[in-house]
This record gives C-alpha cells, sequence and structure tokens, in this order.
C-alpha cells in the first residue's frame, strides 16, 4: 500500500505503472462492497436507501454542537428553493473537522462506489437547518446541471446525514420512489412520496436522478441535516473544491480526504499537474 501511494505521489501519470494503479482506486475493497450489497441493491432499485444509526450518538451530539457553533448569526436562505426559514452552509471540509468521520464513512463509499461503479469525488458538502415554519420545498433532482438525456447511468449519489431525527413533523426529506428512472423532467401527477423518516445518526442516500424534497417544518425545534454529494470522478464538482479547500488547508487532511476532494489523478489522466499528482502540492 505504501509503494503505491508513494507511487501515486511520484510517478508520471503517463506510465504503465500509472495505469495499473489506476485499477485500484477506490475507497472501499470488494469485501467492503459486497457487505453492502443489500443497501445498494434498494438504492438501484428504489432510488434511495437509509442506513439506520451508521454513527452513534455520541458523535451526533459533537456535530450538533459544532454546527450550532457554525451556524450562529447565519442568514436564513433568500429565494423559495432555498427555504426562507432554512440556514445553510457550504464548504465544510474546510471549516470543520467533525464531519471527516461521515465523509469517508466506510458503508457509505462501499454503497457509493458500488452503485456509480467508478471513480469518486466529493461534489459538494453543505448543511441544512430547517427551522420551524418551514414549508416544503419543490422536487427537484440533484443531476440537473449535467446535461445528459434521461434516464442515464447513475453521474451522483446525495447523501443526507440526520442530526436530529428526521419526522414527518419536522420536515424529513420527502422522495419518489423509483423517480430516477424516469425520463421525464417532471415528476408525474400520480406519483406516490414517500417521507424519509430516519432517527438521528442515520444517513439516506439517494440517486441523483431522484425527485427529492424538504418537507415543511411544522414543530417548535430545528432539524438540522448534512447532505454531501459524490460524483464520478470525472465531472465537474458542484462545489469548486480546489479553491474552497486549497493546498494549505487540505495540507492538514488525511490522505483519503484529499483524495475525496479531488488531489489525485483521476481516470490516468485527468487533473494532473506537471506530470504529477496534485498531491505533490501538499508536500512540505
Ligand atoms: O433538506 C432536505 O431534506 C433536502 C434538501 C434538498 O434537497 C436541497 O436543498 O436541495
Amino acid at each position: 500500500m505504501a509503494s503505491k501511494e508513494l507511487a501515486e505521489v511520484d510517478i508520471n501519470p503517463f506510465s504503465p505503472e500509472s495505469q495499473s494503479i489506476e485499477k485500484t482506486k477506490r475507497f472501499s475493497t470488494p469485501g467492503e462492497r459486497k457487505q453492502v450489497s443489500d443497501f445498494t441493491e434498494r438504492l438501484r432499485r428504489n432510488g434511495y436507501v437509509i442506513v439506520e444509526r451508521a454513527i452513534n450518538l455520541e458523535k451526533v451530539k459533537v456535530v450538533r454542537e459544532e454546527f450550532h457553533r457554525l451556524h450562529k448569526g447565519l442568514a436564513k436562505g433568500s429565494s423559495e428553493f432555498g427555504g426562507f426559514q432554512t440556514e445553510r452552509l457550504y464548504n465544510l471540509v474546510a471549516r470543520t473537522r467533525v464531519l471527516d468521520e461521515l465523509l469517508l464513512h466506510t458503508d457509505v463509499l462501499a454503497i457509493i462506489e458500488s452503485h456509480l461503479d467508478d471513480q469518486i469525488q466529493l461534489s459538494i458538502s453543505s448543511s441544512v437547518n430547517l427551522l420551524p415554519g418551514e414549508t416544503a420545498q419543490a422536487f427537484h433532482r440533484d443531476d440537473g446541471y449535467y446535461p445528459i438525456a434521461r434516464p442515464h447511468e447513475p453521474l451522483s449519489v446525495n447523501t443526507m446525514w440526520a442530526i436530529d431525527d428526521f419526522t414527518s413533523d419536522n420536515g424529513a426529506t420527502m422522495v419518489i420512489p423509483k423517480s430516477h428512472l424516469q425520463a421525464d423532467e417532471h415528476p408525474l401527477p400520480d406519483a406516490a412520496i414517500e417521507i424519509a423518516e430516519m432517527p438521528a445518526g442515520s444517513v439516506m442516500l439517494w440517486d441523483g436522478s431522484l425527485f427529492h424534497a424538504g418537507g415543511s417544518n411544522k414543530t417548535k425545534q430545528a432539524r438540522l441535516g448534512i447532505t454531501n454529494i459524490y460524483c464520478r470522478a470525472w465531472l465537474r464538482q458542484q462545489e469548486n473544491q480546489f479553491l474552497g479547500v486549497p493546498p494549505a488547508v487540505a495540507k492538514e487532511l488525511e490522505r483519503p480526504l484529499q483524495k475525496l476532494v479531488g488531489y489525485w489523478v483521476a481516470n490516468n489522466f485527468l487533473g494532473y499537474l506537471n506530470e504529477s499528482s496534485p498531491s505533490l502540492l501538499l508536500k512540505d
């Protein structure tokens, strides 16, 4: 492993050696992907799947406290889509280390890599805090910015971590099962809607083509979620990760997270710098 790491840094991406390393560029192992095959199957079939209690309540508490701090003084949304009673914070990799465990969660990465069957990267990481009184969001898809005729192969997978219990009363995400397979650009009029209730610490994964929407918060408490979208490594990321997480910041991250942000060479030829991996920039 160490030699592969070294090779990734030092060798020319055009070399035959680089080509062979290319095949190993997954965050998960075949065994880890096998272990989550039931979840992957449901994601493939229904367009979404929930992994209940993927992190423990102690970790949930740490994340919640950190986001109470980070959200202090944050302006509410200024658009119908973003939600006038919703707080959002972006570029989370640069802001906090409490999410590293979530971003690199073994089962989550294994499900995503199984579903996309490709090298992956982080597209965007943001928080969504639905405040009391927030109304339901419009149904939408997350991969609409990739202009490819539908239905198409999966391009991205979204994850929504419940930091509070997600209930039908506080705005749990709504989904339209199987809509990731449909060609229509709008939800069908008679589409069945499901409310993705889940206890705090759970994570819902959905195909980027699935119609979904934030619900309405009819309670007196906020509903905090962390949403991380992952996409195929050869697509443009939604957030500009290289400006959001510049080398000085990326240097401090563990290597898998550096890779997830994009500091590596994908598909042999994408993202190299001066015939080397961009990870060279992260060396002292
Ligand atoms: O908050 C949610 O449950 C979903 C949010 C969402 O899909 C979005 O803001 O694009």
